[in-house]
């Protein structure tokens, strides 16, 4: 596998605010966990010697779909507990300015396991799922996990092709030794899909059958095997909760609709991929909090198997969103303040649309109770799993590692910027946060790009205040970035078929196809 070492020089134009150990970093000067990324200058023996960690810990990357940063109790819900998924918060690190990649599944995920932010993401929206699949050539993250010697499973949502196709879309493709999967995107709005993909290979189901209990429990069974065979694994769990349709297992649904008798005459509806059954729900409202609920007894199951089989210690747990909250399938994000004191939702790149409700748990090395406010991204995370197990990082990563953060010890690498963007088309919302300043620019919807918006996180956080026209330098630098950040994608391969001699009209078919920009990304997801 062809792999490059990249290194990443940064010029720090504004000083980045945190409460974390942090270290001024400038330009052709690299920190001790960079140095590590880039020279593989420390071994693994070396870290171990450290601390009590092994130097191969197993890693579950737990990824909820559409999750608003104030859905989980632990990050403001009042109307709903979650004390399981409380307790990864409680037991490690809360990473209150962890953001998701995008504002839609598709190239949040790709980012995430490219490790690219989204003007470099190939990926720039929902679409036709297997023309944005991952290009082969890259090293994406279960293949940093793999070249370490891991045994690999993932279990959820893909969002990035049709998961029983050999080609690229499969995840099997890239790195993962196994996979428990919805056949698509599209059919993953529904829980009751009349299919499960095991492996590549489709398996029917029963009608009625709640798939999220089947995709988990095979994720429990990849944990319990490796665990025992004493293999070091990662886990990822791509779960499509909550997101519509508001499908819970019955019991729990009916539990909540006594609780919000209020809600009855309410339906919600959504639609799933051809041919598949997505049942409307009376009462959304117990459907959202019975699914929530659910997952979160998921999420304790996880615990209380890592306990038994004594990997607790031995295994960091990372939990984030793909997105915001969505106003879909009969969900009330108003109702249950999703988005707590953030501004819009799902598709939006204000804070409410990207910034993701994370934490990290590893007893041991990550201290429990704690915080960081350091502004970070999806990703960060394959550059952190690289400095973790030692491996080289992939040509194509702009993120940074956040070992430091998540161990505290090293020092954290700083970086100037975050970047967002939403969706691939000539008119863009584009998004940057330096340190506690952030600028939205709004273009798609809007008949003329706008200017650009310039909010105060520190006193601002639900951007209410544009104060552009008070900082002339720091919009003046933003809009130099986010015009570098951007690079349109790649145009399409011209298609196969030779246009024969004199015929204009198919010449000038094929001659716009090249030109053309990929699939707009109207699609739900
Ligand atoms: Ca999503």
């Amino acid at each position: 596998m062809k792999r490059i070492l990249l290194s990443l020089p940064l010029t720090l134009l504004f000083t980045i605010h945190h409460s974390v150990a942090a270290a001024e970093s400038s330009q052709g000067k690299r920190s001790p966990s960079d140095q590590r990324t880039t020279e593989g200058s420390a071994s693994s023996s070396q870290r171990t010697t450290e601390g009590s960690a092994s130097a191969s810990p197993n890693v579950i990357y737990i990824l909820a779909d559409d999750l608003g940063y104030g859905d989980i109790s632990c990050f403001g819900q009042k109307k709903l507990k979650t004390p399981n998924i409380d307790r990864l918060a409680t037991g490690g690190i809360k990473l209150t300015d962890h953001y998701s990649a995008n504002t839609v599944c598709t190239p949040s995920r790709h980012s995430l396991m490219a490790g690219q932010h989204a003007g470099r993401c190939l990926a720039r929206g929902n679409g036709k799922e297997n023309t944005l699949a991952l290009r082969e050539e890259m090293t994406v993250l279960p293949e940093v996990f793999k070249a370490a010697g891991y045994a690999t499973g993932m279990y959820g949502k893909w969002g990035l092709g049709i998961t029983n196709d050999p080609g690229a879309p499969n995840p099997m493709n890239h790195g993962f030794d196994e996979f428990s999967a919805w056949k698509s995107q599209a059919i993953a709005h529904t829980y009751y899909p009349t299919s499960i993909v095991r492996n590549g290979k489709e398996e029917p189901l029963q009608e009625g059958t709640y798939i999220h209990d089947l995709i988990m429990d095979d994720a429990l069974a990849f944990v319990e095997k490796n665990a025992k065979a004493g293999k070091p694994f990662f886990c990822y769990i791509p779960t499509a909760v909550p997101h519509a349709a508001m499908h819970a297992p019955k019991a729990l649904h009916d539990k909540y609709r006594k609780i919000y008798p209020q809600f009855e005459k309410k339906i919600g509806r959504y639609g799933a991929g051809p041919g598949e059954p997505c049942p409307d729900v009376k009462n959304p409202i117990a459907g959202y909090a019975g699914m929530m609920e659910n997952f979160d007894n998921q999420i304790g199951q996880l615990l209380e198997l890592l306990e038994k089989t004594g990997q607790a210690e031995n295994t960091l747990i990372m939990f984030s969103s793909d997105n915001g909250s969505h106003l879909e399938g009969g969900h009330d994000p108003r109702f249950w303040d999703s988005n707590g004191p953030l501004r819009g939702h799902k598709r939006d790149l204000f804070e409410g649309g990207i910034r993701a409700p994370s934490m990290a748990r590893w007893p041991g090395t990550i201290k429990a109770g704690t915080s960081s406010d350091l502004p970070s991204a999806h990703y960060d995370i394959l550059a952190t799993v690289c400095d973790l197990l030692d491996q080289p990082v992939p040509a194509q990563n702009t993120g940074i590692s956040l070992l430091p953060t998540l161990s505290g010890k090293g020092q954290q690498q700083q970086r100037e910027y975050l970047y967002w963007e939403h969706p691939q088309s000539k008119n863009r919302d584009q998004a940057i946060r330096i340190g506690k300043w952030k600028g939205v620019k709004l273009g798609w919807k809007v008949k003329t790009p706008q200017k650009l918006q310039l909010f105060d996180l520190e006193k601002d956080l639900g951007e209410q205040n544009n104060i552009a026209a008070q900082h002339p330098d720091i919009v003046k630098r933003m809009e130099e970035i986010i015009q570098e950040a951007h690079q349109p994608l790649p145009v399409n391969k011209p298609a196969k078929k030779p246009v024969k001699p004199g015929n204009k009209k198919a010449a000038a078919k094929g001659k716009k196809k090249l030109n053309s920009t990929p699939p707009h990304p109207t699609g739900k997801g």
